[in-house]
């Protein structure tokens, strides 16, 4: 599939109205954010636009909100685009396929590696260098004209500064930083106060659960690969939901000697898997083995059996890749 140009998307878009945004299932602050900071530009610009959901927004997340959220599918009249944000197939928008099937046309914008897609786009682009989908919606905002409002900025930022794991991950760029350097110019832009909605809002239940997931770590491969286990038995034990989980691979990356983290996570009907690398393991070749993708260094797959299973069917495929 060809990658459309920023411009050209600018062009289609400045033409339609009725936009549906879709952002992946299990939202996160770069889908989100990218979502409700192209929303607040297309209202911008007297259109009508929502961002469809079918899942509660993260508590962490609420003030990305913008009142832009809907899960009704029937919010728009007519709905002359649906668009597919930090995501491309099919599955990563479960649930919301009446939603999406309504756009006359089809469009995507992502930072993931380009993989089998089940949609026949009317125009697509992604960029797998770029850290973060939203520096793609900066770049598409500008090219609308639009300017860059305050709650514009602080979804952008919440974006950025998610997806690189507070610039922290080698995904950081000169772009990511100079984005988020405009916005001190925006009247009220404080980077902090944003920080500290997504960062300081912890309950004491997810901080247990965590003390247990880093508590009980695996370790394979001289101690090169960390394997954390989320249970929902934990989860009842401590009293708080999956997506709390939030930053846990980021704390197992943090330990010395690692170069490969995984986060287990086990939901109702499958068990999820983050995969890490922090200097040099491919494991988005692994991930996709398992039918899941992502980026170089942060990918993701899903297993259908136990923990157990899972642990055994992943750890050996990462463990080749150890140098
Ligand atoms: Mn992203």
């Amino acid at each position: 599939m060809m990658n459309d140009s920023i411009r050209s998307i600018a062009t289609i878009i400045r033409e339609l109205d009725g936009i549906l945004i879709f952002p992946h299932i299990n939202m996160d602050g770069d889908a989100l954010g990218s979502c409700s900071a192209l929303c607040l530009a297309l209202r911008s610009l007297g259109k009508k636009a929502y961002v469809m959901i079918d899942q509660p927004v993260p508590k962490n997340l609420d003030f990305l909100e913008c009142g832009c959220c809907t899960d009704d599918d029937s919010v728009l009249d007519e709905v002359n685009l649906s668009l597919m944000i930090d995501c491309s197939g099919m599955k990563r928008i479960k649930g919301r396929e009446a939603a999406w099937n309504r756009g006359k046309l089809k469009g995507c914008i992502d930072h993931h590696q380009k993989g089998m897609t089940d949609i026949r786009y009317d125009f697509f682009r992604t960029e797998p260098m770029t850290a973060a989908t939203g520096e793609i919606i900066y770049n598409l905002i500008k090219a609308l004209d639009v300017e860059i409002t305050l709650d514009i900025a602080n979804c952008i930022f919440a974006a950025i500064t998610t997806d690189t794991g507070n610039f922290q991950h080698s995904n950081t760029t000169k772009q990511s930083h100079d984005i988020c350097g405009l916005f001190y110019k925006i009247e009220g832009f404080d980077s902090k106060k944003i920080s500290a909605l997504i960062y300081d809002r912890r309950s004491k239940e997810a901080l247990r659960m965590e003390s247990k997931v880093l508590g009980s770590l695996n370790f394979y491969g001289n101690g090169q690969i960390a394997v954390g286990v989320v249970s929902q038995a934990l989860l009842e034990e401590c009293g708080c939901t999956m997506d709390e989980t939030e930053g846990l691979i980021q704390r197992i990356m943090s330990i010395d000697g690692i170069e490969i983290g995984v986060l287990f996570k086990q939901n109702p009907d499958c068990v999820r898997a983050s995969i890490r690398a922090k200097n040099y393991a491919n494991v988005e070749s692994v991930a996709r083995k398992f039918d899941g993708g992502g980026h170089v260094r942060a990918s993701g797959c899903t297993f259908y059996g136990t923990l157990e299973e899972a642990e055994q069917d992943l750890v050996p495929e990462l463990s080749k890749l150890l140098k």
